[in-house]
Formats: structure tokens, sequence, C-alpha cells
């Protein structure tokens, strides 16, 4: 079968590789489908890019904030109208149920729309300087060339969290998406030319980690780095970053706890556990993945959750009515396969689940069952390590300090969830909870995106997208303007 081929972009026109390797993208629901073959990118395709984004800075930098925000509302219109399409293509490259998906598109209109608004404040600071007839303020600068390396499972919201608030400050872009979902980003990025970017003010390489995204983060002229995915692949990209002095915000790992107290809403509860455990097929950094329970609720809930799981149905998130999608690729199949065996290994009870699904509809696909552990305590694997998978693991607690406690004993820190109709306690876990994101009374997924996103702890290094996000891609100035005609020593003539 025939398959259409998709360069790189760069420099507003699509271009293979140097090399001209490429790489295929396949639906992970029938892999008999093939989306297409993708440049399979390397150094010399970054030098090129790193050239043309340094070009296309000088006159970018120029445009006015507003006027480069104005391009950002008619993305975000754009976007809207082509929403069916592009979630339609993120479903077939990734998997994701249709809903989600259309929400992934949702969350890009909505980073496009926030953003663009930025486009008229990019506020700095006024103050008053200690000298007279002078004048003192600090105005925010865009960075120069900024790389970003994002990951599959939000391809385009994700992608637009980083690429719209390095726009609107004014950088350049180069993108690395995963090798997974190269088209989703290719689709914004193509959406971004149409609604009046520039060419090579945003460039999109594919490929893989170790070919784009090291000689990325390395070249001396890319000034900042955004990366979101695993704490590992982080953790090294920081290290190569420090060696340059290069600014990197990291997005990481995830073990996120909701906390279910004996006074809560069961059924809302249950209604978030699910959502939040098996809503993008456990594949979310913010996914529950441990479900802490009073003991006196602990069997009422266990019994209704085992039962509503084993109900979801599991399929190509293209049809009607699937609740869980594949996961997005062997690898990932393989990693919740193994926290199985661990769990088990250590005692965890398996309830539900557990296996990956292989036989009739699943035969062409990379499926796992809906997967749940009883028993497990705060010391388990299955406990601290993210799996990334439908996989979520039930721990009980007696009072809100142990729940707290518990929800706490991990290397990660990004999303809670506590239920519970008492506001004393609500508040105590607002307080203590070691996380970026506490919800009360809501799941651990569903962030929005003018807040601050990010985590504490191994999830980040203290940079937040969202709220925030604008720090990140611009760097201060201060600008002192004397208008005294005379030389006027600061700490020195007006010490008198
Ligand atoms: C992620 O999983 O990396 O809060 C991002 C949420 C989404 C974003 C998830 N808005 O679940």
């Amino acid at each position: 079968m025939s398959h259409p081929k998709f360069g790189n972009l760069i420099n507003g026109k699509e271009q293979p590789a140097k090399s001209g390797a490429t790489f295929f993208n396949i639906n992970p629901a029938d892999h008999r489908d093939i989306i297409g073959e993708f440049a399979a990118s390397n150094g010399d395709d970054v030098n090129q890019t790193v050239e043309i984004a340094k070009k296309a800075f000088a006159s970018w930098r120029l445009v006015p904030a507003p006027k480069r925000a104005e391009i950002l509302f008619r993305a975000a219109n754009l976007l809207v109208e082509r929403k069916e399409q592009f979630a339609r293509d993120m479903t077939r490259e990734m998997g994701k149920v249709i809903a989600e998906t259309r929400g992934d598109v949702q969350e890009a209109i909505d980073e496009a729309f926030y953003v663009a608004g930025e486009g008229r404040r990019l506020f700095g600071v006024t103050t008053p300087s200690e000298l007279p007839n002078k004048f003192a303020m600090s105005i925010r600068v865009p960075l120069g060339v900024v790389g970003m390396i994002a990951p599959w499972n939000f391809p385009m919201a994700i992608p637009s969290w980083k690429l719209f608030p390095a726009l609107v400050a004014g950088n350049t872009c180069i993108i690395k998406p995963a090798q997974d979902t190269p088209l989703s980003t290719l689709n914004l990025v193509r959406t971004l030319m149409d609604a009046g970017v520039p060419p090579g003010v945003v460039n999109v390489i594919t490929g893989f980690g170790s070919k784009v995204g090291t000689p990325l983060i390395e070249h001396p002229d890319v000034r900042a780095i955004s990366f979101t995915g695993s704490s590992e692949v982080g953790s090294i990209i920081a290290q190569n970053c420090a060696k340059h002095f290069k600014p990197v915000s990291l997005e990481m790992g995830g073990k996120n706890a909701m906390v279910v107290m004996d006074d809560a809403n069961l059924d809302l509860a249950l209604d978030g556990a699910l959502w939040g455990s098996f809503g993008t097929t456990g594949q979310r950094c913010t996914a529950t993945s441990r479900i802490l329970l009073h003991k006196s609720i602990a069997k009422e809930f266990t019994d209704k959750f085992v039962a509503r799981a084993k109900k979801l149905k599991v399929g190509n998130g293209i049809e009607v009515g699937i609740k869980v999608g594949p996961q997005v690729n062997e690898s990932q199949i393989e990693t919740s396969a193994s926290y199985c065996a661990i769990a088990l290994a250590e005692g965890a009870k398996l309830l539900c689940g557990g296996h990956q699904l292989k036989d009739g509809p699943y035969a062409h696909g990379t499926f796992f069952e809906p997967t749940i552990f009883g028993g497990v305590t705060k010391n388990m694997r299955i406990a601290k390590e993210e799996v990334f998978g439908p996989v979520v693991s039930l721990i009980e607690f007696s009072t809100i300090e142990e729940a707290i406690d518990i929800a706490n004993s991990i290397d990660y820190g990004l999303s809670t969830a506590f239920y519970t109709k008492n506001v004393n306690q609500a508040f105590t876990a607002i307080r203590d909870l070691e996380a970026g994101i506490t919800y009360i009374n809501a799941p651990t997924i569903g962030a929005e995106v003018h807040l601050p996103f990010g985590g504490v702890k191994q999830t980040g290094n203290g940079h937040r997208e969202g709220l925030g996000s604008l720090d990140f891609y611009t760097q201060w100035k201060a600008v002192y303007v004397d208008y005294s005609d005379k030389l006027q020593r600061a700490q020195i003539d007006n010490a008198e």
C-alpha cells in the first residue's frame, strides 16, 4: 500500500532529511495502517535549521508583540476550523480516543487565545531610580533560538505550551516532536504558517532523540531548551545543558495520588478515579496512578471501582463507545507488563486486568487491559515508580496525616487529588501535599492552560508552563535613562 511522505518543516518549506533517511509512523490500534514515512534527521539538519532560525530571529524580534499575538489569534481560529481533522489524525497516530484528541487540539486553541492576550501585556516593571532625573525600568527581551523536545502523549497541546509563549515573546523555535507523533506537530506548525508566522520562525525537525535532540541541545546558538518527557532523559538533558550554561525547562514524570477520605462523595470519587487512571490509557504525566483509600470506605470503593474498570471498552479510539485506546507502542506495553510482574512479585493483589490484549480486534495493535492492584503499600515499586500505562494501585490509610505522608513518599510531585467534604481537611491537603497541582474533589488530570503547570521534586526543575511560561521564554533587561545631563554616580552621589 502506498503511503504519504513527510519532510521536515524548515524555513516554511517541507524538505527531506539531508541524509534521505526516513522512519515509519504507524497506527497503534492497527499496525497495518501506516500514517506515513517521516524524515529521520540528524545533526546536519539541525545545524542548517539553527542558521535559518537565527536569521529569522533578527526580524521576528522586532515585530511588535501585539502583532505577533495577532498571528496567534488567527492560528487559534484556524485550529478551531481544523479541529476535527487534526483530532482524527492524532487518534490515528497515537491512539487516544477521539473525544480526548479533540480535547488535545482544544488545549492548543485555549493556549493560543491565552498567550495571544499576553502580547498586549508582556509587562515589565518601572521603578523609581535612587538618583534625580533618572528613569529606571526593566523590560522582557527574547532569548533567540529556542529548542523544544516534545512528548507523544499530548502531541499538539504540549508543543503549543512551548511554541506559543516563545513566539509571542519574540523567539524563533526549532521543535522536535516525539517519533510516535510527528504528524500532529506538523499539523500545528503548518497552521501557524497559514496564520502568518514568517518562514524560519518555527521549524520542525523530526527524528530520534539521540540524532536530533542531542545536537539541538548542544548547539551553541540554541539559547534555551524546553523538554517534556521522562525524568531519566530530563536528567541527561539538564546535565548537557549545564555544560553550556543553557537554561532548560523540564517537565517530567509523575506518580500522582488521589486521596479518598471517609466523608467523600464516593460516586464522584469513583468517576474521578476512572477518568484519572484510565483516561489517555493512563499515559499522562498527570494520570492517577495511586489511589489512597480511607479504611472505612476502602472495600466499597474497591468493589465498585473494579466492577466499573472491567466494563471499560478497550479498542480503536476512533470508534464510538471506546473508552480506552491502545498504548502508543510496544515498548510502553512492555513497561506495563513488567510493572504488573513486579507488583505481583512484591505481593500486591491483581484485582483486574494485568495483561496485553492480543486476540480478535486487538490482534494488530498494542492494547493493555485496565489494571488495578490492591493491597499495595507505600514502599513497593508499583507505588513509587511511574508506569505510564493503564495500571493503578490502591493503598489504604487510617488518618489524614498518614494519607499525606503516603502521598508525599515518592520522588515525584506533579498532581494530586483530594476528595472530602470537610473544608478543614481540604485546606490541610492543599497546604501539605507536595505537588505542583492539587485538586479538591476533582481528578488528577485536566489542568487548564492559564494556570501554572509543572511539578516539584523530580517532576521538574522549577519552571512552569502556562502561567509562568513567559518567565522562561524571556530574560530581563534593566534599562536606565538619565536625563540630568550630568554624570550621576549610583551608590555615591546620593549618599549625603
Ligand atoms: C501531560 O500528561 O504531560 O492536566 C500533560 C492534564 C492535561 C495535560 C497533561 N491538561 O492532564
